[in-house]
């Protein structure tokens, strides 16, 4: 169970936590279509700080255009609603979710006229994938199940029924004994887990999948900027899962899993089964961005 804050953002004004609740018949809940977004925020020395705002209120909108669903708000007002829920509910560090939902009105695939909701939810998160997997690296399962065609979900917009996929692989996954699942494109290859992007090393450079068949993620795109500025080589093309089997190292990126490194795959270790020298480099610059000790990426924190 996660821990009760004390206020959830809804609709414009700020709710009690055990107040935010919906009709049983908003729409989102029985088809699946509303948008979200996850979100850090990390203490730093100068108080709390939002990493990469900007970034995922445009991927929120983006989102929402790609499944036709208009957002009653600005990008300002989101941006702001997002700043003032942490504020109200004194985070030093959590995760942000915000959410935007087809409300109750008819029923039926074709929402017309259904309002339009949007809620934004603060909590303290720790990492993802357990501090011993961040530490160690995780074991890693390729699915049954594959990632959606690019034509039947478009993996842009991170939509909440996707997730009926990724909770699948996921299950899965942990039943077989695994922490994590990697999920093949409807061609085979490699490209992503349930809710995180992936990287391998091999001979001092990283690959990554390109953005066909994947979220586009913006840790993915902060490990990308990172490795470059630091004079890593980063391909971004397709691989397949025995590249991943004999690579040096992998790692996992997302805002949940900030960077987990992968010791396993499908019983296969990765390099010597434990995190790398390069996912090491990546992982500690990354840590410092977010806690505000790195001068070069100060323009992706939004001090609170
Ligand atoms: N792929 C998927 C499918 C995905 O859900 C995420 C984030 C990513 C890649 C990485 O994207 P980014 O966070 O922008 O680097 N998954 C979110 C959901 C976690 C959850 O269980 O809820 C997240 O990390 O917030």
């Amino acid at each position: 169970m996660i821990e009760k804050t004390e206020k959830i953002w809804m609709n414009g004004e700020f709710v009690n936590w055990d107040d935010a609740k919906v009709h049983i018949l908003t729409h989102t809940l029985h088809y699946g279509l509303g948008v979200f977004e996850g979100i850090r925020c990390y203490e730093t020395s100068k108080g709390p700080a939002i990493f990469r705002l900007k970034e995922h209120v445009d991927r929120l909108f983006d989102s929402a255009k790609i499944f036709l669903i208009d957002i009653p708000f600005s990008k300002e007002e989101i941006t702001s609603a997002i700043i003032e829920t942490v504020k109200i509910n004194n985070m030093k560090a959590c995760y942000i979710r915000p959410l935007v939902y087809i409300g109750y009105g008819a029923m039926g695939l074709y929402p017309k006229g259904n309002p339009i909701g949007v809620a934004i939810a603060v909590w303290s998160w720790g990492a993802y994938l357990g501090d011993e997997g961040i530490r160690n690296g995780i074991r890693l399962k390729t699915s049954s199940f594959i990632r959606n065609h690019v034509n039947s979900n478009m993996s842009r917009g991170k939509v909440c029924g996707y997730y009926v996929t990724s909770q699948l692989a996921k299950k899965e996954a942990i039943s077989c004994g695994y922490d994590e699942a990697l999920l093949l494109d409807t061609e085979g290859y490699v490209s992503e887990c349930s809710g995180e992007n992936i990287f391998i090393v091999r001979n001092n450079s990283i690959k990554t999948t390109p953005l066909t068949s994947i979220l586009e993620g913006i840790t993915r795109n902060s490990i990308i900027t990172i490795a470059k500025d630091n004079g890593i080589p980063v391909l971004e093309e397709r691989f397949t899962r025995d590249e991943v089997y004999i690579s040096d190292e992998a790692f996992l990126t997302g805002t949940a899993a900030e960077i987990t490194p992968i010791r396993e795959l499908d019983g296969r270790k990765i390099g010597e089964g434990r995190p790398g020298p390069i996912t090491r480099k990546l992982q500690e610059i990354f840590f410092n961005i977010v806690k505000g000790e790195e001068a070069r990426y100060e323009n992706w924190l939004t001090y609170i």
